[in-house]
């Protein structure tokens, strides 16, 4: 057992320590929210055995049916931040509208989104599920917070991060000061510094699609997932061909990634014109890591922490992961696209 370890709090801390103006309300946060996910961690340790797997049979605002887990991390997350005073508003992925604080508790300077239960489809089968969460300064001066509040653009995050709860459970965050990772280690219960300053390779091993959508992309996005696979028939530049691995869970599939370096990418298609994913609980909070871990991430063709949300459930494209791979997609899109029709401004379809 060793004696001498970083837990999440120390580091917290540390980091804390090099803004002199720092109140600690960040700091204290971003406990909360390790918190609900450590109760979120145990809920799906014990999931098979006290079972409560399988759907509820209510449907949540994107239509999707939600499972029993999915109702009980957004509940945790919601009970464990909504009393503190550091929060003015919250939104998570598991609700229509934006979560107000409640009358009874103070509010505080930041606004949270979550997405509670990211690929809780793969529950049943027992594959890898995560939590996402993005924190932003609140932009209204005073009172309960407002939508204005969480529809900021990612570059606006002051801090992001994930929880996977795989073979062991992992949080990966950022403040802006590089992304790092921890992991839980249930015999104490905290989250230890395992992955100090994660930096992706530059051209990564593996792409990541849901390649049966293929027909239905753009031909940009066709040629640019051949390209990547090592087929160049469209004359382009190449990348390193590379080996295929897709979960279907993004918190999975991006952390694979990021530490072995790849390139994920869910595209627009004709069926969903903008995408799948959503901008606010997935692809922002998973940008702003990417970006601190030197890696980067488009819609396609356009930065995602530069776009402007106009609504709180906004979906985009997402092709995220090793920063050559990323821009060979653009690329391939923009050549492809110009080629065929002129300028292309659209994000990747
Ligand atoms: P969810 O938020 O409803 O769980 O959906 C998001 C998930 C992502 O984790 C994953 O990347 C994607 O949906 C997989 O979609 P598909 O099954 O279409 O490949
Ligand atoms: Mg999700």
């Amino acid at each position: 057992m060793h004696t001498s370890v970083t837990t999440i709090e120390r580091f917290i801390l540390d980091q804390e320590d090099r803004y002199p103006e720092a109140t600690g309300e960040l700091s204290n946060l971003l406990y909360d929210i390790c918190l609900a996910t450590k109760i979120i961690a145990a809920s799906i340790r014990r999931a098979g055995l006290v079972n409560i797997l399988g759907a509820s049979g209510i449907q949540n605002v994107q239509g999707e049916e939600q499972q029993k887990l999915d109702i009980l991390a957004n509940e945790t997350l919601k009970n464990c931040l909504k009393h503190t005073g550091r929060v003015c508003i919250m939104g998570s992925e598991e609700d229509d509208d934006i979560i107000p604080v409640p009358p009874e508790y103070p509010v505080g300077k930041y606004a949270v989104l979550f997405d509670p239960l990211d690929g809780s489809s793969n529950i049943d089968v027992n594959s890898a599920v995560g939590t996402i969460f993005s924190i932003y300064r609140r932009v209204s001066m005073h009172g309960r917070g407002t939508v204005a509040d969480v529809l900021q653009p990612g570059c606006k995050q002051v801090a992001a991060g994930y929880v996977m709860y795989g073979s062991s459970t992992m949080l990966v965050y950022t403040t802006g000061q590089g992304a790092h990772g921890f992991t839980l280690d249930p015999t104490i219960g905290e989250f230890l510094l395992s992955h100090p300053r994660i930096i992706t390779p530059r051209i990564g091993k593996y792409y990541s699609v849901n390649e049966s959508n293929f027909p239905r992309w753009g031909k940009g996005m066709q040629a640019a997932v051949r390209g990547l696979k090592g087929d160049l028939t469209e004359g382009l530049n190449g990348v390193v061909p590379k080996n295929s691995r897709y979960i279907g869970s993004l918190v999975g599939d991006f952390h694979r990634n990021l530490i072995s370096g790849g390139i994920f990418l869910y595209p627009a298609d004709s069926k969903n014109q903008r995408g799948k994913l959503r901008l606010l609980y997935e692809a922002s909070p998973m940008a702003f890591i990417a970006e601190q871990a030197e890696g980067s991430a488009t819609d396609g063709v356009n930065r995602i922490l530069d776009i402007m949300p106009e609504m709180l459930h906004q979906r985009t494209p997402l092709v995220i992961g090793s920063r050559e791979d990323v821009g060979f997609v653009a690329d391939t899109v923009r050549q492809v696209g110009e080629r065929n029709s002129g300028a292309v401004s659209q994000p990747a379809l």
